[in-house]
């Protein structure tokens, strides 16, 4: 991907954190979700590209924006010199985080060459996350007590020294269970597993994998994330209900027991991972107005050009001047 288009895929997840946290803790998650889904779109429009959303805020009956299939960028109306880019987007990941003020919201996208990310239903996925030390040690198919052994084997310290991120759901009653037995430290999280995912794959966070069921969607773009950062997620889709279930079967899903890699996730060998924190989190500092301006910090990789950035950045209001603090 040229280097201007990813400068810009930065600039959309920036401007739809920001749009967001404009609307931190109205208790409206759905009110969040919509400014940031209306800012990304903008902003995707703006872009030299012949994009098509494949992970977006629905299929078209039922999402006006960013639905899968959406078309977006000036190559669609400018002409064919602009690349085909396929885009999964999560505008706000953790509406409540934002809507209460709660830590670990972002914003987020990914972007690849034609066909590199996979265009997973939408499901719920029973999911295993973790970095590149450990990546190699996990399987979906071992038990929960095999998995969390062998990544402490990877880690060369004791189960008790681990800590999993688990979505705080009833659903994750034995999992929670089989993590306690096995002796490891839990953080148990309201909403984000995406973000904890992209935690567990970088040092210093604290966090040594993340497990548990969440969305199909943001399973894909942790893959996207994995294979940015060497890291590895494993996926098995899980329709909790009778209507996922013939919606899996009718998109042609028919063994229930496959286990997605990172790869059959996030194919693509030009891929590109873009978040922005709209509230603080473990990875990244939530949007901060100052007055004279707003600054953002993002997480910035691609595959191809084998780059991580964490970008600070300051928008400055106009005609600002404002000397910038250090932090
Ligand atoms: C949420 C959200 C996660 O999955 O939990 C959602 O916080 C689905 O779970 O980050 P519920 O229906 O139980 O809320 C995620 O969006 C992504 O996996």
């Amino acid at each position: 991907m040229e280097s201007s288009l990813e400068i810009g895929f930065l600039r959309v997840s920036e401007r739809a954190a920001i749009a967001a946290a404009r609307t931190m803790g109205y208790g409206k998650r759905k009110y969040s979700d919509q400014v940031a889904v209306e800012s990304m779109r903008e902003e995707l429009n703006r872009l030299k590209m012949r994009g098509t959303v494949v992970i977006g805020e629905g299929e078209r009956d039922k999402a006006p924006m960013l639905y899968v299939g959406e078309p977006l960028g000036r190559g669609w109306t400018e002409g064919e010199i602009y690349p085909e880019i396929d885009i999964a987007v999560d505008p706000l990941e953790g509406t409540n985080l934002c809507a209460t003020g709660s830590a670990g919201a972002i914003a987020v996208l990914a972007a690849s060459e034609k066909g590199g990310l996979l265009n997973a239903p939408d499901v719920y996925m029973d999911k295993i996350v973790v970095g590149p030390t450990a990546g190699d040690y996990v399987n979906l198919n071992q038990s929960v007590g095999e998995n969390l052994n062998q990544i402490a084997e990877a880690f060369k310290r004791d189960v008790n020294e681990l800590t999993i991120v688990v979505l705080d759901r009833e659903r994750h009653h034995d999992l929670i269970a089989q993590i306690r037995e096995a002796g490891a430290r839990i953080k148990l999280i309201t909403d984000g597993d995406l973000s904890a995912g992209v935690s567990a794959a970088v040092r210093g966070t604290g966090i040594h994998a993340a497990m548990g069921i969440g969305g199909a969607p943001e399973g894909v773009l942790a893959a996207a994330a994995m294979r940015c950062l060497s890291g590895r997620m494993q996926g098995r889709l899980k329709p909790l209900e009778k209507w996922q279930e013939e919606r899996l079967r009718s998109m042609g899903y028919l063994d229930g027991n496959r286990v997605f890699d990172t790869r059959d996730l996030a194919s693509g060998n030009d891929i590109l991972f873009c978040a922005t924190g709209v509230t603080d989190g473990d990875l990244l500092r939530g949007v901060r107005f100052f007055g004279e301006g707003i600054r953002v910090s993002s997480l910035f990789m691609s595959l191809k050009s084998n780059v991580i950035r964490f970008v600070d950045t300051i928008y400055r209001e106009e005609g600002s001047k404002l000397a910038i603090s250090f932090t």
